[in-house]
């Protein structure tokens, strides 16, 4: 099989199903050969960039650093899958920019509401008393995108299908 590099970037909100749907989409594309390395916010924000906090301008440096090392991946022909919030167009652009013309955007798309129902690791529920600072979709802004390359909608469709649904565009890319 051959294959070149690329990198598949998944924004959305804390809660909206970005490593869910990475870990089924790194299983299907090994399965079907890819060499598949992923890179998470919550992973970087425990190792690499643990000196970070979550100011526009930290969350800037954090997305900026994973676009290099994704770059980096790229170059050496592995399909990387990116899950950042990366919550401002120009964070996104900043990606785009680094990594230049084999970056996929995926925006995982889900109701803040549901995401606040779902609260996982009880973040929303710290951030609406104040107990976390800068949260995005609560003290923190979160810009959704106008014309987003592919859109995932995690509140009513299952993983499973989300996650078609990126492997089908990436197909798509490659063979274009
Ligand atoms: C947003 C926060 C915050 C604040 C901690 N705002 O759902 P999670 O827990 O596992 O993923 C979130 C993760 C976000 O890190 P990113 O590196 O993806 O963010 S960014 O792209 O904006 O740099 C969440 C947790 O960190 N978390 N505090 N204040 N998310």
């Amino acid at each position: 099989l051959s294959q070149k590099g690329l990198v598949v970037w998944l924004f959305g909100l804390s809660g909206s199903g970005k490593t869910t749907i990475s870990s089924l989409l790194q299983e299907k594309l090994q399965e079907e050969g890819f060499f598949v390395m992923s890179l998470d916010g919550d992973v970087l924000r425990a190792g690499i960039n643990s000196d970070l906090s979550f100011t526009e301008i930290d969350r800037e440096e954090n997305i900026r650093r994973a676009a290099e090392i994704a770059k980096i991946m790229l170059q050496n022909d592995i399909v990387t899958i990116c899950s950042f919030i990366t919550p401002l167009k120009k964070h996104r652009a900043q990606a785009a920019n680094i990594i230049g013309e084999c970056y996929l955007e995926v925006f995982v798309d889900c109701p803040i509401s549901v995401c606040e129902s779902r609260d996982v690791k009880g973040l929303y529920k710290k951030a609406q008393s104040r107990q976390i600072t800068n949260f995005t979709g609560i003290s923190s802004g979160f810009e959704a995108p106008v014309h987003p390359q592919l859109t995932i909608h995690t509140d009513i469709e299952s993983p499973e299908e989300s996650m078609e649904k990126v492997y089908r565009y990436i197909i798509s890319f490659i063979k274009a």
